[in-house]
């Protein structure tokens, strides 16, 4: 582990990745306490925004962020969970940076002192390491922050490994439970994408392609996130259709085991967006297109004969 001096009666800006998440302010927010403990003013900072799931933290811990900083303001820099200049590239004037700590693979930035730790998982990880060495003492809302930081980069702790899980009891030693920081971590959806997501459901069609569960269902907007919640209740592909005025847009989800069958819902998107005067594109497992209203069936019938190329035979499953 690189030992980094810590900066003393500096004008201190600690940046992070745009649309900032909880591991990226998390310890943001525990570094700059530290750093405020040698004399130092310490804003944090990050570009363009600050993503919606750190609602309760940014709350929780009342931070600060600047969005979009001038580093001319600042006389130290320190970047943290950030791999590129691409991540912040609406900060103003950065150049220098004096500390970087991180946890992705291929970083590129460049600073006086670089810690980059992949198998941390997690930059909380790698701020609890180093103030713990220090002998920092931290305070609940900061276990908590490092906790849910954690938490929340290992996908609910299932990539983490054992000196993840050990910084992690130790974090919350007997002081706090693992489902407050769950709770902290968990955002409510909206009530209207939940109303949506739920008449997805009940409008749905059902195809069975052999073991794959196909289904189809049309709202007036939401497609996205219903798409999401029908894979979530069960299916293995979810389309879902969207007329808007003039409009017909479509939005695909699918389960990972539908790639080693051959379906790509990017190339599938690109087709139909074409059928339907438009265009279409995405990932192999989330694709959409636009394109000019056409009829729920003949949409729906053209996407079951670009999947019965890959798939095979199909049959509708009554619901
Ligand atoms: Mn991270």
């Amino acid at each position: 582990m690189i030992k980094f001096r810590a900066p003393r009666n500096k004008r201190v800006l600690i940046l992070t990745h745009h649309n900032a998440d909880i591991d990226a302010l998390s310890s943001a927010y525990v570094l700059g306490n530290f750093l405020k403990s040698f004399g130092n003013e310490v804003s944090i900072g990050t570009s363009e925004s600050v993503a919606r799931q750190c609602k309760k933290i940014v709350e929780l811990a009342c931070i600060d962020v600047e969005i979009d900083p001038d580093c001319n303001n600042y006389n130290y820099i320190a970047v943290v969970d950030t791999s590129s200049y691409e991540q912040l590239k609406t900060v103003k004037n950065l150049k220098k940076v004096n500390l970087l700590i991180d946890h992705h693979h291929g970083n590129e930035i460049e600073a006086r002192v670089k810690i980059v730790d992949v198998d941390a998982k997690s930059t909380s990880t790698i701020v609890y390491e180093i103030l713990k060495r220090r002998k920092y003492s931290f305070n609940e809302v900061e276990r908590k922050l490092l906790a849910a930081g954690i938490v929340s980069d290992t996908a609910h702790l299932r990539f983490a490994n054992s000196r993840v899980l050990r910084a992690l009891a130790e974090i919350l030693k007997d002081e706090i439970e693992l489902r407050d920081v769950l709770a902290l971590i968990t955002v409510e959806e909206d009530i209207s994408d939940r109303i949506a997501c739920l008449k997805a459901a009940r409008r749905m069609e059902m195809y069975r392609f052999g073991d794959l569960i196909v289904v189809f269902s049309r709202l007036g907007s939401h497609e996205a996130i219903a798409s999401r919640a029908l894979v979530k209740f069960g299916a293995d592909i979810a389309i879902v259709m969207a007329k808007k005025e003039n409009e017909l847009r479509i939005s695909s989800r699918a389960r990972e085991k539908v790639v080693k069958r051959g379906v790509n819902l990017a190339e599938i998107f690109r087709e139909v967006g074409k059928y339907i005067d438009g265009y279409g594109g995405g990932h192999d497992l989330a694709g959409s297109c636009n394109g000019k209203v056409k009829s729920y069936k003949e949409v729906r019938n053209f996407i079951l004969s670009l999947l019965v190329k890959k798939l095979g035979k199909f049959k509708r499953v009554k619901v």
